[in-house]
This record gives structure tokens, C-alpha cells and sequence, in this order.
């Protein structure tokens, strides 16, 4: 589930600096996020939410909490980049163990969507307001120390991309399985 993590190390650190309507289009999208989640998964049933894909998979209900965990994870490392250049931010501790573990020992697949959207909108709106009240947000950044142990330095930016990417990616993969 974290291909995007990967594509974002190898492809987007050391881009150009990105121009301000390259910002305004990425906040637009990060901050439309959680109502197009929502609206994704307004017409599903409780027995919708926890089916189990043919092909394998998490279940909706799975996917979403999913979702919510990892800009609830990353608003941690926009904070260190926001008031901390220096510090080395790391999820080792969350990187060190499968996806699928966390997803059961987080209830992944009892727990009702409804806590991990508001917290996923709140995140979004938090962080948002973050970014209009401190200066040079966007360009701040913070020493990310990977899964493979490489550090790499990640602007605010780009996480904020990345995030709003994730959160796309899974639309799209809920959608298409319509
Ligand atoms: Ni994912």
C-alpha cells in the first residue's frame, strides 16, 4: 500500500521548486480529499464495507482507516519540518512490520469509518491552516530517515503530494472494482 512512499524517494526529491499555482492545485486537491473518500463510499452498505474483495485485498472499511492512519502518521513529519529542519523524522517503528499487521492490531476491520474520516478531514484541515500561518511552509523540510535506513530530505510539499496521491490511489482502486 505504500508503493507511492517509494515512487516519491526515487521520483520527486530534488524537483525543481514547484511554481505557487503547482501549490495552489496540490492544497486544492489534498483539502477535496476526504470529501471525495466520502463521497466514494456514501452509497455502500455495512456488508459492502467488509466484503472481501475476489481478487483478495482489505476491505473497504480496512482501506479507510488506512487512509486516515497515514496522514495521521505523516502530519507528525510536516510538523518536524515546520518547526525543526534538523530533526531526523522516521516511522521505523511503523515501516518494521507488514501493513496487514497493523491493520489487526489497529481493528482495522472492526472499527466503525466514521472516527477515521473526521480525523482524516481534520488532519487535512489542520495541516492546511499550518500552511497558511507559517512562513515558507511549503518549502520547509525534514531529514526522513527511510525503511532501507537512507536518508533522504523531504520538503513539506512533497509529503503534502504525496498524501493527497495516496488517498487518490485508493479512490481510484475502490472505483474500479465497481
Ligand atoms: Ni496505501
Amino acid at each position: 500500500m505504500n508503493g507511492l512512499w517509494r515512487l516519491l524517494v526515487i521520483g520527486q526529491v530534488g524537483a525543481e521548486v514547484n511554481t505557487a499555482d503547482d501549490r495552489k492545485t496540490a492544497l486544492a486537491r489534498y483539502l477535496e480529499g476526504p470529501a471525495l473518500l466520502e463521497r466514494t463510499i456514501s452509497a455502500l452498505s455495512a456488508t459492502d464495507l467488509d466484503a472481501v474483495p475476489s481478487q483478495g485485498g482489505w476491505t473497504v472499511r480496512q482501506i479507510v482507516h488506512h487512509v486516515a492512519d497515514g496522514d495521521d502518521l505523516w502530519s507528525s513529519g510536516i510538523k518536524a519540518a515546520l518547526g525543526n529542519t534538523p530533526a531526523e523524522f522516521t516511522l521505523q517503528w511503523y515501516w518494521c512490520q507488514p501493513q496487514d499487521v497493523w491493520a489487526e492490531q489497529w481493528a482495522y476491520r472492526d472499527r466503525a469509518v466514521d472516527v477515521s474520516l473526521a480525523l482524516l478531514a481534520a488532519t487535512r484541515a489542520h495541516v492546511a491552516q499550518l500552511l497558511d500561518h507559517v512562513p515558507d511552509a511549503w518549502s520547509r523540510s525534514v531529514a526522513v530517515r527511510k525503511p532501507d535506513g537512507e536518508l533522504v530530505r523531504l520538503t513539506v510539499e512533497a509529503v503534502v503530494a504525496m498524501q493527497a496521491d495516496h488517498l487518490e490511489h485508493h479512490v481510484r482502486a475502490l472505483e474500479s472494482r465497481r
